[in-house]
């Protein structure tokens, strides 16, 4: 399975479910200001939408969506419990903050990235985004993961975003439970070697 990636974007989280899974995947980097892999081809023609994840699957469509594709990728070693079994609630509170993860804070982070986002918007922005790590810091209180003390895939995801305040330069020091709750998930190997295949370490 190929696994259409960028170095530190959000395609880490599939990446590093990968490897917490156990499941093997062939790593394709992106260029995603020139939509072209590393090997020179249309990355369009992948994802019409160019945007990074997207996961061969050997069907005529690629799985996209971060939050997706690391449900599809921990299904298939549920013996890893990464996900819990489908139809049960503890499966809905995980895709309860795969969703949260995708559309509050990946969304809230990422456009600070844009060198040209106006300074007013990305006030707005940026107000928003502490509102919602201010709730994240209270739901993280005397709990190791999101859900509890399993780690799963949301874990995975929520890392690889809240990670991005390092490279934006976003104080974290009032959120100690999520500092702390990235300083336990670091360590994991999964994630070590994903951060070493995207040469970040
Ligand atoms: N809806 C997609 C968004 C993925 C996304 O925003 N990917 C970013 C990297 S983190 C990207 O490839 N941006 C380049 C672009 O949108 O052109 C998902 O949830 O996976």
């Amino acid at each position: 399975m190929k696994l259409y990636y960028t170095p530190g974007a959000c395609s880490m989280a599939p990446h590093i479910v990968a490897n917490e899974a156990g499941v093997p995947v062939e790593l394709v980097k992106v260029d995603l200001r020139a939509k072209t892999t590393e090997q020179g081809s249309n990355y369009l023609g992948v994802n019409s939408r160019g945007y990074v994840p997207a996961l061969d699957i050997g069907e005529s469509e690629p799985l996209t969506e971060a939050s997706v594709i690391v449900q599809y990728l921990a299904d298939k070693a549920p013996e890893k419990g990464l996900l819990p079994a489908a139809g049960t609630t503890a499966r809905l509170r995980v895709q309860q903050w795969l969703t949260f993860i995708a559309t509050e804070l990946h969304k809230g982070f990422s456009p600070l990235f844009n060198p040209a986002f106006p300074e007013e918007a990305r006030k707005i922005v940026t107000d928003r985004l502490k509102l919602r790590l201010a709730d994240l810091e209270q739901k993280l209180a005397g709990k190791h993961y999101l859900t509890g003390d399993t780690y799963t895939v949301a874990d995975a995801y929520a890392f690889v975003v809240l990670n991005w305040a390092k490279p934006l330069k976003f104080d974290l020091s009032d959120y100690p439970n999520i500092q702390a709750f990235l300083g336990r998930i670091a360590p994991r190997p999964a994630v070590q070697a994903a951060l070493k295949a995207e040469g970040l370490i």
